[in-house]
């Protein structure tokens, strides 16, 4: 009876064990040769270190998510503020923010990324330190309040990188001269992450659409010796 009981038990361990091998190899197989996605899928630990865990992604999401050891660079110059994720995508940033921030709110337009964040945010075991909101951050902008504003938006795609000045009119929802207008309202201290190949000129005017005009300071993000983006942090001396 006891053999038969264990015979039964190791059979049943195997056949789970072979269905989530067979499991994972068919996510690798969907992911390593899908051509939209298998350059980024590649970089996958870089993008999020606990991908193994249950992280989940989008086409969107796996193209724009923040590679992690930028996104804790940039929560670390929050630590301990309100911050206000405008553009949460799939949790790259608001994961970090939630770490050492004081209180994190993660706005994105689609609720699939909402989703998709608050399940990575499980996986890292902060999601209960989030208020996460599916909107149009340009709508919600009137009721929000926080120290510092985030600002992670749609650059049109993977090609973005194909012109040689990236112009802050190209980025979404609105362009960046509206986007920056609209974070002003609600607090100085913004930061902006932005195209490697960005207009830096532009990044001056938008400091100087405040009076007087606001600090900025260029932080150019590599991950291996490979620059990947630009963060541009726009503060009145707090942040
Ligand atoms: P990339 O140049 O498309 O990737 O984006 P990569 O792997 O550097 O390409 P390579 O073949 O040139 O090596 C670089 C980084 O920019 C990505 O890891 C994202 O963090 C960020 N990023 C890219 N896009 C298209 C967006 C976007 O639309 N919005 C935001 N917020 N970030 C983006
Ligand atoms: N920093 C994020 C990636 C952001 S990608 C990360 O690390 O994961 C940009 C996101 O902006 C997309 O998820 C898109 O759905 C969202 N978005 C586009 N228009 C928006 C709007 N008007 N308001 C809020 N979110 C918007």
């Amino acid at each position: 009876m006891f053999q038969s009981y264990v015979t039964f038990l190791l059979s049943y361990i195997s056949l789970v064990f072979l269905y989530s091998t067979e499991a994972e190899s068919l996510i690798e197989k969907e992911h390593g040769t899908n051509p939209k996605i298998s350059r980024y899928w590649i970089q996958r630990y870089d993008l999020f270190s606990k991908y193994d865990q249950g992280i989940e992604m989008d086409e969107e999401g796996w193209y724009s998510v923040t590679p992690e050891e930028i996104a804790i660079k940039q929560a670390e110059r929050c630590r301990g503020k309100v911050v206000i994720d405008c553009f949460s995508g799939v949790g790259g940033n608001t994961i970090q923010f939630a770490k050492v921030c004081s209180s994190v709110i993660a706005i994105d337009i689609d609720p699939m990324k909402i989703a998709l964040a608050m399940n990575n945010a499980k996986v890292y075991g902060v999601a209960n330190r989030i208020d996460f909101v599916t909107g149009d951050f340009m709508q919600l902008a009137p009721s929000l309040k926080g120290d510092v504003l985030f600002l992670s938006p749609p650059w049109g795609g993977p090609t973005y990188s194909k012109v040689e000045s990236y112009k802050l009119d190209m980025l979404l929802p609105r362009d960046g001269y509206s986007l920056f207008q609209t974070a002003l309202s609600i607090t100085p201290n913004i930061i902006m992450f932005l195209p490697k190949n960005i207009d830096l000129a532009q990044l001056e005017e938008l400091a100087c659409l405040s009076s007087p005009p606001l600090t900025l300071e260029i932080e150019e993000n590599s991950i291996g010796g490979e620059i990947k983006a630009i963060t541009a942090y726009f503060s009145s001396n707090v942040v």
